[in-house]
């Protein structure tokens, strides 16, 4: 494989509204990341991708974009952002801008416009349709709750919205939004921008027709996915987009692309052929959902080590040699990684490293979710009120007010896998609102800042943060990390999880404990050994002993990393 700087990069994902607050008025702002580039610095990443700062009437925090080309005022101005630009470009680091194609807000002009009729020259930049005897044009679930068809009074008719009302579709088949798309983006990359992370950026080619999705659950509407991920004309516009904007300019894309296969996912990345870099893959995400095949999230069963592993290393092998990973256990659409993953009570600080160790090890780009570097948790509400996600909202009012689930048992949902989780304020200090912000925060801090802030990450030598730091380092410091070849290890163990990596004659042997209990790691007999001693290179808990790699015992949640000739 080519080496290439986005592959040897390490990503941190900043969500700008809960991010640092310069100006008091509870809202994050690009000012606030301007503040903070010395501490994204210091952790040593050197790729930040911002959720979207673009202007936007809210309802989706930003993924409704009202203006392609302006800043959300309460983030700030154009000249801000180009501050903040040249503020990472000084620092050695790229910026990589959220594109959300897939929709616009209501409030975009070209809706505005669409909306005024059906003879109106913007109606066809979405998708409007009639109803069917007397209700929507098909069955079709949006991702946030009831119908994906809102009716226009105006015109009689429905426009499709995959997510929320104010999300309305674009209709991709318009060779003119096509070129629009290409349009804004050549305009951001002429500013300097070094990439794309592009929003479900494989639901933007629908079946035609539109057809009904088969009815699999007892709802009123339908998961529709298989007539709009990954539609029949993905790869066409994909490429387009390429030939177009992306071959032009020397930058990094990653497309968001639920439910994607390996197989699937290198129709979109291979290197040979493919469009864009890398995709973003929910697999691991689905593992602790009730129903894989539906619309919902919010649901809770428990995960085994067994599937994440299975699920991981099958990316890992699949894709290797032929494209490249994104490496995530959070974002700001997931519930917090140690809590998810890991433990965020007693084992909170050794199970966040471990799970670092994961993410920075496997062959792939790291993405650290901002305060994962800290070990955030996620947070538990008393009330649905202090809620404000539109996901989360909606799928209270329905669990609760149309399927009659018990109010706790909703909450429970929330408290364990709403998007809020990772959106509550950065943790910086001790201080009032966790040091956020001199004002009252958009949405509620974690009551648990006092013990987990920045501050106190970087006063203690042996926090989570410089552990973060280390295998950033370590990564630039062996080649072996990012381009090694992968082998899975112990695949029957069900405690352990363990690989191999091996390039150039240099091998990285990887063992990490998901366990509340000490395992024992025996090395497989065909495992090659080493001709010199094995070094540590990494681990989460002291080790004095040097007894050889045959049989170690690890302690509860302990990871290790052996490097070897
Ligand atoms: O994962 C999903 C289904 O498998 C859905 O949750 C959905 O595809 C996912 O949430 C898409 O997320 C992105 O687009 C949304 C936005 O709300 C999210 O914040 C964004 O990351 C609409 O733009
Ligand atoms: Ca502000």
């Amino acid at each position: 494989m080519d080496r290439k700087w986005w592959k040897e990069s390490v990503m941190y994902q900043v969500y700008p509204r809960s991010f640092y607050d310069s100006n008091g008025d509870g809202i994050g702002d690009l000012r606030g990341i301007l503040e903070k580039l010395d501490y994204l610095q210091q952790l040593g990443v050197d790729m930040v991708w911002l959720s979207p700062v673009y202007k936007s009437p809210n309802d989706d925090n930003g993924y409704d974009i009202s203006d392609y080309r302006e800043i959300m005022p309460e983030f700030g101005t154009l000249d801000d952002w180009r501050e903040l630009l040249d503020g990472m470009h000084r620092r050695g680091m790229r910026l990589v801008m959220d594109l959300v194609v897939n929709h616009t807000s209501d409030e975009h002009p070209w809706f505005v416009e669409a909306r005024k009729g059906k003879d109106n020259p913007c109606r066809d930049y979405y998708i409007w349709r009639p109803g069917k005897n007397g209700a929507e044009p098909n069955n079709w679930a949006s991702f946030f709750g009831g119908s994906a068809w809102e009716y226009d009074p105006g015109s009689g008719e429905y426009y499709l919205h995959l997510f929320t009302r104010k999300q309305p579709d674009l209709n991709w088949e318009n060779p003119r939004v096509r070129q629009e798309v290409y349009a804004l983006m050549r305009w951001w990359l002429d500013q300097g921008v070094d990439g794309f992370r592009m929003d479900v950026i494989n639901m933007i080619s629908k079946a035609p027709g539109l057809p009904d999705a088969p009815v699999h659950s007892s709802r009123r509407y339908q998961f529709g996915g298989q007539h709009f991920i990954h539609g029949p004309r993905l790869l066409e516009f994909l490429d387009e987009m390429k030939r177009e904007v992306l071959c032009h300019y020397d930058l990094f894309t990653v497309g968001e692309t639920p439910q994607e296969s390996v197989a699937t996912a290198l129709e979109l990345i291979d290197e040979e052929s493919g469009s864009l870099h890398s995709v973003v893959q929910f697999e691991h995400m689905d593992l602790d959902v009730q129903d894989r095949g539906s619309v919902q999230r919010l649901s809770l069963a428990p995960w085994k080590l067994a599937d994440l592993k299975e699920t991981l290393d099958r990316w890992q092998i699949g894709l290797q040699g032929r494209g490249w990973n994104s490496l995530y256990l959070s974002n700001h659409d997931q519930g917090r990684a140690v809590s998810r993953f890991g433990d965020d009570g007693a084992y909170r600080v050794v199970s966040a490293k471990l799970l670092a160790t994961l993410l920075h090890l496997q062959q792939g780009i790291p993405y650290i979710y901002q305060g994962e570097e800290i070990g955030m948790t996620n947070v538990r509400f008393e009330s649905i009120e202090q809620y404000r996600d539109v996901e989360t909202l909606n799928f209270y009012r329905e669990a609760v007010e149309e399927r009659g689930m018990d109010p706790q048992a909703a909450l429970a949902l929330i408290h364990a896998k709403g998007r809020d989780n990772a959106r509550t304020p950065m943790q910086w200090s001790a201080g009032e609102q966790a040091g956020f912000s001199q004002g009252t925060p958009w949405i509620g801090v974690n009551p648990n800042y006092p013990q987990i802030n920045v501050e106190q990450a970087l006063a203690d030598p042996d926090s989570i943060f410089y552990y973060y730091q280390k295998l950033i380092r370590l990564r630039r410091e062996h080649p072996l990390i990012v381009y090694g070849d992968y082998s899975p290890l112990l695949v029957e163990h069900p405690q352990i999880y363990a690989f191999r990596r091996e390039w150039q004659g240099e091998r990285l042997l990887v063992m990490l404990n998901f366990s509340r209990e000490s395992a024992l790691f025996e090395l497989p007999p065909d495992f090659p050994l080493p001709e010199s001693p094995a070094r540590l290179l990494l681990s989460n808990y002291p080790v004095e002993d040097s007894a050889g790699l045959q049989h170690i015992t690890l302690r509860p949640y302990e990871g290790r990393a052996y490097l070897m000739k």
